[in-house]
């Protein structure tokens, strides 16, 4: 695991180990949550090893890759939200295989479904979890998600039993994986990526959504209304990425919300119309605390979107993001929740409990 650090390591911190035992206790769900951003380092750097060794060709260089990883040892210091994607060209180059992205996945789940040092509970018991599908010269699109889903099916098969406290119907481990459509893609990429995700749906192989994410400034949202119909038509959930910088105009935050989706990713920077549409349908919204922190779209706890959406009883799901980058985990998001202020939101536990609860009734998988 990557050692956890930043604002979710103050709250924990501060937290007397009742309520530390009881985020623990609580069965919750990761629902946004990136594979290649969740990748824990020590599997990284074992991938970049094997890779440095092989001299496989690659548009990366060895050097690149190498300072890549070196910045993600030493901890991320984002100016801004752009600076971020620029981490994952090293990331890609170690997990453009079969064989390695099945070893990164596997190391993924390791990070989210073993019980803690404690044997208190893992950091979650249902899991959501989102990638691009990417085709590289060993793998095409759809190798890429069927990779995924299998090492994710097997990977379930062989998890040893949850803890005797945590055995009830609601802690049942399940993982749904969620195709994931890169703003960067041309609208052929995407409609050959929902396609693929349809198909696999048919087969019953564990897919259970499309997420729409990646650089907020790229692409024209306009461009996929019939991407996302395709996708809702086939009974798959929409998860997407919306106002995630100031950047992105009203217009565009109301051309996706006409999209009908079901959960929105972060939604930083809704108007007050947008807010409307969003409250009326109910939309959960994926809130990763950590994550806006250090992107900087997001000041300070104090002025964090969550307060509004908690103060109206609006259902949201508390999320890591890339747990990689951010040094983060499920259970240190929850103590921001429970911490006193400064450290935290200073929430009571019932209203933790809720929001647990929530994030669970709004995965997809039924
Ligand atoms: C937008 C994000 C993101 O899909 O290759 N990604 N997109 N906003 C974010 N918040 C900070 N965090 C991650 O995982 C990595 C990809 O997820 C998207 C980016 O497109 C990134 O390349 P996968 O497994």
């Amino acid at each position: 695991m990557s050692e956890l650090a930043g604002p979710g390591l103050q709250a924990l911190s501060s937290l007397t180990p009742a309520q530390l035992s009881l985020i623990r206790s609580l069965p919750k769900a990761e629902l946004h949550a990136h594979l290649n951003g969740s990748i824990p380092l020590p599997i990284l750097q074992d991938l970049a090893s094997s890779y440095i060794s092989s001299g496989s060709e690659t548009t990366v260089s060895n050097e690149a890759v190498q300072a890549g990883l070196e910045k993600l040892k030493v901890g991320v210091i984002l100016n801004e939200i752009g600076d971020f994607f620029g981490l994952f060209p090293a990331i890609y180059a170690l997990t453009s295989t079969p064989d390695s992205l099945a070893y990164a996945t596997r190391g993924v789940l390791d990070a989210f479904f073993l019980p803690s040092e404690d044997f208190s509970g893992p950091e979650c018991t249902y899991l959501e979890l989102r990638s691009t599908p990417r085709e590289t010269p060993h793998m095409t699109r759809e190798v890429y998600l069927r990779t995924v889903l299998s090492t994710a099916d097997k990977y379930l098969q062989t998890l040893p039993p949850l803890p005797e406290s945590l055995v009830h119907e609601s802690s049942k481990r399940r993982i749904g994986v969620i195709a994931s459509l890169d703003r960067r893609m041309s609208k052929e990429v995407m409609d050959e990526i929902v396609d693929i995700a349809v198909r696999l749906k048919r087969e019953g192989l564990g897919i259970v959504g499309v997420d729409l994410c990646g650089d907020p400034s790229a692409g024209d949202v306009a461009e996929w209304k019939d991407v996302f119909e395709k996708v809702r038509m086939a009974g798959l959930g929409v998860t997407l990425h919306i106002a995630e910088t100031l950047n992105n105009s009203s217009q565009e935050t109301m051309c996706l919300l006409s999209y009908k989706p079901d959960r929105l990713g972060h939604a930083t920077f809704l108007d007050e119309e947008a807010k409307g549409v969003v409250l009326l349908n109910k939309t959960c919204i994926e809130i990763c605390l950590t994550s806006n922190l250090l992107c900087k779209t997001v000041a300070s706890l104090k002025s964090h979107h969550i307060r509004y959406w908690l103060q109206r009883q609006h259902p949201i799901a508390i999320c890591t993001d890339d747990i990689l980058p951010f040094r983060n985990t499920l259970t240190a998001e929850y103590a921001l929740l429970l911490a006193q202020p400064p450290f935290g939101l200073g929430l009571t536990e019932d209203e933790v409990r809720t929001i647990a609860e929530m994030s669970l009734d709004s995965r997809f998988l039924a």
